[in-house]
């Protein structure tokens, strides 16, 4: 089955009760045993659901896994990967990422003892000088949020097994329709499916996809012990959000690549991050591992003002001022102030997180009212 069919069909049967196309919600927290341990697959929905479980099995299908498992959030799924550790392990992971992932490691992890390496990753080759026999994880996010930088996910993947540590990839930014990392040699990959996934700003979730067994049977045990589940109400929206998935990113890609063009010639925008820019640092492995190159972009302007920053996000009228991103509608942040406050401003301004930058998730309007919003807030 081909990418486009899978988003629609894979890993899914018509509900063997009534033969309903779409699964039900079984909006329900327990099942009927006729004995003690005698039911038909469900005990509890903390342990499974089977609204949950069609999502999963379409989680599965369209990366190219095996095994996939949905949680209450993104940062729940990320969360859950981490637990595989124990204390004194060591993680290398990407210096720009999340600023809610770089909080989770270095706020909560930490204290446990797990010690994390952020380090930059555009040259996959320096990750080696940061492994040692306590390395346990490579976490990679690519493209990164926000600066766009791209990880080599076949080269990281290649030390990973080298060093026989694991290898997760954040695939949030550039969804499975642009790049399936498991493919290129990763043993995770994780989702805010808030984002594209879901795809229409009204779900919060998170999602791991695996091809082996025994990880998958460590991160199931981790999901039903933690029990940071996502409900059946919400596992249908994924899945119906999922299945135009494709026909979304397509959109998303051609409006993303009209806005970064238009700023890159906009006279007071300084640097425009887009990894489709042929002058992007790493667009050939770009080009290599994704299909396209998404509807995330982001820029600064000429000066480096904050107030001017503020000023063109509070501007904005087709484009919302707010956290998130990947849903159908173009939304706009501000990262420093918003996203990305919970890194320390000398930490984030070393990966180029400035007080200019702003951040779009570029949606799937008609492009030529974006490229007017976003000339009538720049000015
Ligand atoms: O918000 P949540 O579903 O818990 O997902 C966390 C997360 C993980 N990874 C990436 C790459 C993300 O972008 C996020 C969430 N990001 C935002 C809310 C944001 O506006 O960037």
């Amino acid at each position: 089955m081909k990418f486009n069919t899978k988003t629609i069909h894979g890993g899914q049967q018509h509900d063997p009760a009534y033969g309903s196309v779409m699964p039900p919600i079984y909006q329900t927290s327990t099942y009927a045993q006729s004995t003690p341990g005698g039911h038909k697959g469900f005990e509890y929905s903390r342990s499974g659901n089977p609204t949950r479980s069609a999502l999963e099995n379409s989680l599965a299908s369209i990366e190219n896994g095996n095994y996939g498992l949905a949680f209450g959030s993104g940062l729940a799924a990320i969360d859950a990967v981490i637990k595989l550790l124990e204390p004194g392990d060591e993680v290398v992971s990407t210096n720009d990422l999340y600023g809610g992932t770089y909080r989770l490691f270095s706020s909560i992890f930490k204290k446990f003892g797990i010690k994390f390496h952020f380090i930059g990753m555009e040259n996959a080759s320096n990750i080696e000088n940061y492994i040692n026999d306590k390395t346990k994880l490579i976490w990679v996010e690519t493209p990164t949020n926000p600066m766009m930088n791209v990880i080599d996910i076949k080269a990281t993947s290649e030390i990973a097994k080298k060093h026989q540590v694991l290898l997760a990839v954040d695939n949030t930014f550039a969804t499975p329709y642009l790049q399936q990392p498991l493919d290129l040699g990763a043993d995770i990959v994780m989702h805010s499916a808030t984002k594209y996934l879901g795809g229409h700003s009204d779900l919060v979730m998170g999602a791991l996809i695996v091809k082996d067994k025994d990880l998958a049977d460590r991160l199931y045990f981790i999901q039903n012990a933690s029990g940071a589940v996502c409900g059946p109400q919400d596992s249908f929206l994924a899945l119906r959000g999922i299945k135009t998935l494709h026909i979304r990113m397509q959109r998303h890609c051609e409006n993303g690549k009209a806005v970064a063009h238009f700023l890159a010639n906009h006279p007071k925008i300084e640097n425009v991050y887009w990894p489709g820019f042929e002058t992007h640092p790493n667009h050939d492995i770009a080009k290599a591992q994704m299909k396209d190159f998404g509807g995330m972009v982001s820029f600064t302007t000429k000066g480096n003002n904050y107030e001017e920053a503020i000023k063109i996000v509070e501007n904005l009228k087709v484009f919302t001022l707010a956290e998130s991103l990947g849903g159908v509608e173009s939304l706009a942040g501000h990262p420093a102030s918003m996203t990305h406050a919970s890194i320390p401003k000398e930490e984030r301004e070393k990966t180029g997180v400035v007080d200019s930058l702003i951040r779009l998730s570029v949606g799937i309007e008609d492009e030529e009212d974006l490229i007017a919003d976003l000339k009538q807030a720049i000015g």
